[in-house]
């Protein structure tokens, strides 16, 4: 795409805006990007362990009593699904701050916040028994059973609004860098160059994700903190009572956008990191404009997908979740995918674990949406709604997409700022994350193809293979994972 300055401003031509890049600063994170990276690598190992705990319970070979599944299933989807949100800020705040005039200690803050959250949200669970899920889907944290306590479900539900407080800050501190460099959202989302004939350089990638994140996170968070403190009064003031359905809407609308925030500011990190070692830069097109507009929109608009069986939701929901299913994460995966391939065809690259990781994470994410996109299929959700292809699905661009990029991230700053070189370790490690987290997802896979629901404690004997099997892939992940974490830490301790 090229646009000409035009020739009676007498000012000098300006680039091509394909030519015009993200500045790639070689600038060593600051403390607190250290910080948020450790509690994350620590934490996603510990998850792990939690993950591979629940599938041996399926496959039978240890003895994990129900009530204990769920706690240990709420644990580990709250902490999967929190801890990517902290990685992602990491990484989103890393490189947008060498753009944007960002507060540290909004960004500490959410640090604070966010371990003052866990501390809620994990207490309950351990001590009190409660076990409703990260999804906390109304009644069901009020309608225990007797397993726990109406305080124990509202302590917990404060903790996840804790967390959601500290992410709400951090994206309206990215907001008010924003106007106060570019003026408005559509300005840092690159509209007048996508729109307009602004000859001005686009925003770099950095700047356009953060602000596509910070919209929709909002806006998702909002609706989260909502919903939470509406089932907080009604824990406390049973006689204060809410629409099931309506709830049901604002959870998974939270839930939907979270997660898949989390990805869309992780990504960051391969726009900043692949141009470094492909020595080409990151092109912000029209067309990578264009994407990361449309999908601003589209992740908003798609969450009914997530109610496709709740037939008592109007019957445009439902096309509305199918149809923008296949084309919601599209747009900025094609232009990740391909544009990442693009760059690192034929430059050269010396393939460290920084690059490996960060390539499979393209792997990852575009893989993953393939079993997504089938799932949204009205058609193939009658078969496969609430059956371990979810789980399936989301593990593969979370564990493969998401964590990857974490990883990828965190190998290249610690190499930038210690200048240590990968070794033997580095490498078993990252071959053994690459193949153990594929032998984690196909096996979630299979077992749904066959039809096993996915959050049953106890499994037929039949199943039991896809759960052993996926446990002990799991095992190879989490060693994988702690070798990553265990060589940060070490580089990190190493004089600069
Ligand atoms: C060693 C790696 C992992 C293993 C072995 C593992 C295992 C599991 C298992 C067995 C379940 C329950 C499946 C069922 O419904 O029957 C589960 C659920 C889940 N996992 Fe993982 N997991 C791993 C990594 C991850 C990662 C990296 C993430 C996110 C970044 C994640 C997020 C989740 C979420 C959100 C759920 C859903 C919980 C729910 O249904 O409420 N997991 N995982
Ligand atoms: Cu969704």
């Amino acid at each position: 795409m090229t646009i000409h300055a035009r020739q009676d401003t007498g000012v000098a031509p300006l680039p091509e805006l394909s030519t015009v890049v993200s500045s790639i600063s070689r600038d060593s994170p600051r403390p607190l990007i250290w910080a948020y990276l450790a509690v994350s690598g620590a934490v996603f190992v510990l998850m792990m362990l939690l993950g591979v705990l629940m599938r041996m319970a399926q496959g039978g070979s240890i003895v994990l009593p129900p009530e204990w599944f769920y706690r240990v299933m709420t644990l580990h989807g709250v902490g999967m699904v929190g801890i990517s949100g902290l990685a992602g800020a990491s990484i989103m705040w890393h490189f947008a701050s060498r753009h944007l005039d960002l507060s540290p200690k909004i960004l500490a803050t959410n640090l604070v916040l966010f371990l003052a959250g866990v501390l809620l949200l994990f207490g309950p669970v351990l001590i009190s028994g409660y076990a409703a899920g990260w999804t906390f889907l109304y009644p069901l944290p009020r309608l225990s059973g007797g397993v726990w306590s109406q305080t124990a479900a509202a302590v917990h539900l404060t903790g996840l609004l804790l967390v959601g407080v500290g992410f709400l800050l951090l994206h309206l501190d990215v907001a008010r860098a924003i106007f106060a460099k570019y003026g408005s959202l559509g300005r840092a989302l690159g509209w007048p160059q996508l729109f307009g004939r602004s000859t001005e350089e686009p925003p770099p990638a950095a700047v356009v994700a953060s602000t596509m994140v910070l919209i929709v996170n909002v806006l998702g968070l909002v609706s989260g903190a909502g919903i939470l403190v509406m089932s907080i009064v009604n824990l406390l003031v049973p006689n204060f009572e809410i629409d099931a359905l309506l709830a049901k809407n604002m959870i998974f609308f939270f839930g939907h956008v979270f997660i898949n925030a989390t990805i869309y500011m992780s990504v960051i990190a391969v726009y900043e990191i692949l141009p470094v070692y492909a020595k080409r830069p990151w092109k912000v097109s029209r067309v990578f404009l264009a994407a990361w507009t449309a999908s601003t929109v589209m992740v908003v608009i798609v969450y009914p997908h997530h109610l496709l069986m709740d037939l008592a939701m109007p019957a445009w929901t439902r096309v509305l979740g199918q149809v923008v299913s296949y084309a919601s994460g599209l747009p900025v995966l094609l232009v990740t995918a391909f544009g990442g391939l693009t760059l690192m065809y034929r430059s050269g690259v010396r393939w460290d674990t920084a690059a490996s990781l960060l390539f499979l994470s393209l792997f990852g994410w575009s893989a993953g949406v393939i079993p997504a996109v089938i799932d949204g299929t009205l058609a193939m959700n009658r078969v496969l709604h609430n059956t371990q292809w979810v789980p399936g699905h989301f593990h593969f661009y979370l564990l493969l997409g998401l964590v990857s990029m974490v990883f990828g991230f965190m190998y290249f700053s610690i190499r930038q700022a210690r200048d240590g070189t990968d070794n033997l370790w580095d490498r078993c490690a990252f071959w053994g994350f690459t193949i153990g987290a594929l032998g984690v997802v196909l096996t979630f896979l299979a077992a749904g193809r066959v039809g096993v629901p996915r959050r049953f404690a106890v499994h037929l004997p039949e199943w039991a293979t896809y759960s052993t099997v996926g446990a002990w892939f799991g095992v190879v992940v989490a060693l994988a994972a702690s070798i990553f974490v265990a060589r940060f830490v070490a580089r990190l301790r190493a004089p600069a």
